[in-house]
């Protein structure tokens, strides 16, 4: 058998369509799950070439986060400038960010570009716990919200960014109504589970819209916040220019992806997109 051989590949492939790019800007997971990887696997799944700045380094396996280390804000700014000065992207979703200078940096070089910025406000310690940083928090409302198409925080952390406790819809309202006021246009809150569906509340401006999908009650969802925002950037970077559009079919590719599950590794296991090839 002849392989590599010059010829141009068969149809069973899905081809990256051209002109579809996103850039994301995140943290590194080496086992692959969650973070840039995650991204990056999004992208090309859904037929969009993907680049990345890495923002942070974290150990961690599916089990646990050990370390991270955060890189300098100027190192991430000369990443970004190379990629965007060759390869302008269509699309951009930021992940973990790191700290507040980080926050403040990436928004500064994200002011003029001219392509939607989706903001998943990922809150992470240097252990991997939940992080509570006022800094970053404010980094986030003052720097990176006015700048920002489409927000995507979970319950926590939106109820970081707003100050609010977020036990209801109604709740999630006034808390979609603050980010708007700082600047984000569309805001998605991932309430999380009530009664048995996974409830994800839109806040479109002029009204909000809860998109909810059957919960899966699971361990295989490793990298789901990565993937959703993701599959949302990508399928804007496609060109879709409708954002309910956008939100439902990451919606669905994540619902799926935790269906589609690796079944890898020792902890929880990474979701994944599968079907890229044809057969
Ligand atoms: O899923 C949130 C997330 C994003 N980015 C990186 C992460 C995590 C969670 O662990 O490690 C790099």
């Amino acid at each position: 058998m002849t392989l590599g051989n010059g010829s141009a590949p068969n149809n069973r492939y899905i081809s990256i369509l051209p002109g579809a790019t996103a850039l994301t800007i995140a943290g590194s997971d080496p086992s692959g799950g969650a973070g840039l990887q995650a991204d990056l696997k999004t992208f090309q799944q859904l037929g969009v070439y993907g680049m990345s700045v890495v923002t942070l380094i974290t150990v961690q396996n599916t089990q646990s986060v050990r370390h991270v280390e955060v890189l300098s804000p100027e190192l991430i700014a000369s990443q970004f400038e190379a990629v965007i000065e060759d390869i302008p992207p269509r699309a951009v979703k930021t992940g973990a960010l790191g700290n507040s200078n980080v926050v403040q940096a990436v928004a500064e070089k994200l002011a003029d570009l001219d392509c939607p910025i989706i903001v998943d406000p990922v809150m992470v310690s240097k252990h991997g716990d939940a992080l509570v940083d006022e800094d970053v928090i404010r980094a986030y409302k003052q720097y990176l919200l006015p700048h920002t198409y489409l927000v995507t925080p979970n319950r926590f952390e939106a109820e970081q960014l707003t100050g609010l406790t977020l036990d209801s819809e109604q709740a999630a309202a006034k808390a979609i109504h603050q980010l708007h006021s700082l600047g984000a246009r569309y805001v998605l809150i991932k309430l999380g589970e009530i009664k048995g569906q996974s409830q994800h509340v839109l806040g479109l401006g002029a009204e909000n819209k809860g998109l909810h999908t059957v919960h899966l009650n699971n361990n295989n969802t490793h990298g789901t916040g990565c993937i959703l925002s993701a599959a949302i950037a990508a399928k804007l970077a496609l060109g879709e220019t409708n954002i309910e559009t956008a939100v439902l079919f990451g919606i669905h590719r994540t619902h799926e992806a935790i269906y589609t599950n690796t079944g890898l590794g020792h902890g929880i296991h990474p979701a994944e997109i599968r079907g890229m090839l044809r057969d």
